[in-house]
């Protein structure tokens, strides 16, 4: 019997084959200035009621994940305290009275350390679980994700998290040029705009699936409760 079987996952535009234990969980930016009033999202006009949907899906997965023991990795945007890694054109951007390292109801907007830029306690990550603190919009971009990946043998990725089209994006064509396969359970990606969600998610599975697959979290659940627990 093949030792490392593929499991085969519905997706579209094709069948996904998921190896266990080549794949990881990547949760792209579940945070508190996101999802919850006062935030970052909040602050440049959007309505955070649109992501949290996504939150349920997130953490049935997680557990299931979790009761694999396979790698999951929690991704958060944010800046240092003195701004030294924060580009002014981004500190400047949307023209808003309040932008990122001013004081919010949270803390300072998407500062490392400050209450706001951290993941939802619904998420929370586990002790042994990577957290990968990024300054741009992809996980890949001045992080050590990459190494992470490479240390753990990791070739394909799971990728949920907001907002589809912004962070959820960038990070799937940033680990596509790296040569991982991407999986994004739809349910499990969301946006602050429905017609950005929907297209986003069309851009990945286009072409043959030019960046990735797409599939419901039902589907991946469903196929790991097939092979139990190890
Ligand atoms: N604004 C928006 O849609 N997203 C972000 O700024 N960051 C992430 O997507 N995480």
């Amino acid at each position: 019997m093949n030792a490392n079987p593929t499991i085969e996952i519905d997706a579209q535009p094709y069948s996904f084959g998921l190896s266990p234990g080549r794949c990881a969980l990547l949760v792209i930016d579940m945070q508190r200035d996101f999802l919850e009033p006062g935030g970052f999202g909040a602050m440049l006009g959007n309505d955070v009621s649109q992501l949290r949907r996504t939150i349920e899906p997130n953490r049935r997965l997680l557990a299931a994940w979790r009761a694999q023991g396979w790698l999951a990795i929690h991704t958060r945007e944010g800046h240092r305290p003195d701004l030294s890694d924060l580009p002014p054109a981004k500190k400047i951007r949307g023209r808003t009275q309040t932008t990122i390292g001013d004081a919010g109801p949270m803390g300072r907007i998407l500062i490392r350390g400050e209450p706001g830029q951290d993941i939802i306690p619904e998420l929370y990550p586990a002790a042994n679980e990577p957290v990968i603190d990024k300054p741009g919009k992809g996980a890949f971009y001045a992080t050590d994700l990459q190494l992470i990946l490479q240390q753990h043998g990791i070739s394909q990725l799971v990728v949920t998290g907001v907002t589809t089209e912004v962070c959820v994006n960038s990070t799937i064509r940033e680990a596509n040029d790296r040569g991982y396969e991407c999986l994004v359970p739809e349910d499990c990606v969301g946006s602050y705009f429905p017609e950005f969600h929907r297209a986003g998610l069309k851009m990945i599975a286009a072409q043959g699936g030019i960046f990735g697959w797409i599939t419901h979290s039902d589907h991946l659940i469903k196929a790991m409760n097939v092979i139990g627990t190890s």
